[in-house]
């Protein structure tokens, strides 16, 4: 289970780190308060601040970075039953995850529907629009076209139910850099078998690891992020598997940049 602090290090900002988060940074979006900018009536009643958002958070501006890299190491070892993330940035997807072993809770920009027609798009589509900063039209009907990002006050994506079949298989259940507010994700964590290790690794305990309904099998690893998971890929001699991978990963990226250059 994953939240924003795993994309910190990539240099995008979570929601509610005092100071450096999103809710204490919308002053320019002039909103009424900050949650409005993920409120579906807000967004039906002014879907700028919400565009202007999606630009700075839009794919191709941030890089994964080795939390991401980790969950697709075990995912190339065969270990990653799923990776269920509240993020939209899409990070996951870019560090090879694939969106079969993704649940992307709360939604993502790799596709968008028309708030009146519900005709389908891919995130593509929206890209001109939104580097523009221009609200994206639906070319059949000229209803604002949104990216399937899931507001407050919208259901969650069908196969956030994968969790009812894949919790009770989990022998281990890793969370990372989320704050474990949100409902319903953040029950997840109370849905594994009860003999089942839950390892936490975050700036701060959060969740149940807070409450004193620690299980005896419960680990917590506090502090920044990437250095948590660096010692755990140390703990098991990934370390030099997931240098090679990042390696091979930067080194596939540069070659693509550079060929769409030339
Ligand atoms: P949150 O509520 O902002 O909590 C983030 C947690 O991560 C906090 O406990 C922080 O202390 C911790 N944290 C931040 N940076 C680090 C770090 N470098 N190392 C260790 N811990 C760190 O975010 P949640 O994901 O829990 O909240 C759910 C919201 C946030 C979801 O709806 C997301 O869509 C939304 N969000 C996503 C992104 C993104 O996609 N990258 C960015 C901002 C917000």
């Amino acid at each position: 289970m994953a939240g924003a602090g795993i994309s910190t290090p990539s240099g995008i900002p979570d929601f509610r780190s005092p100071g450096s988060g999103l809710y204490d940074n919308l002053q320019q979006y002039d909103l009424p308060y900050a949650e409005a900018i993920f409120e579906i009536d807000y967004f039906h009643h002014n879907p700028r601040p919400f565009f202007a958002l999606a630009k700075e958070l839009y794919p191709g501006n941030y890089q994964p970075n080795l939390t991401h890299y980790f969950v697709r190491l075990l995912q190339d070892k065969g270990q990653l039953l799923r990776m269920y993330t509240q993020n939209i940035d899409g990070l996951e997807r870019l560090a090879g995850i694939p969106p079969e072993r993704l649940v992307e809770a709360h939604g993502t920009f790799a596709t968008a529907t028309c708030t009146v027609c519900r005709r389908t798009y891919e995130g593509q589509d929206l890209r001109l629009d939104v580097m523009n900063g221009t609200v994206p039209k639906c070319p059949t009907c000229k209803g604002v076209v949104k990216p399937d990002i899931v507001f407050f006050g919208e259901e969650l994506p069908h196969n956030f139910f994968k969790y009812i079949r894949d919790f009770p298989l989990a022998d281990l259940l890793i969370i990372m850099g989320t704050s474990l507010e949100v409902e319903p994700f953040a029950s997840l964590a109370g849905a594994v078998r009860s003999s089942v290790p839950r390892l936490l690794i975050n700036r701060d305990s959060v969740g149940p690891f807070t409450w004193g309904t620690l299980r005896p099998t419960d680990v917590t690893q506090l502090g920044d992020v990437v250095s948590g998971v660096g010692a755990l890929a140390q703990e098991i001699g990934w370390t030099q598997e997931l240098e090679a991978l990042m390696a091979q990963v930067n080194r596939r990226q540069k070659n693509k940049n550079n060929s769409s250059a030339s």
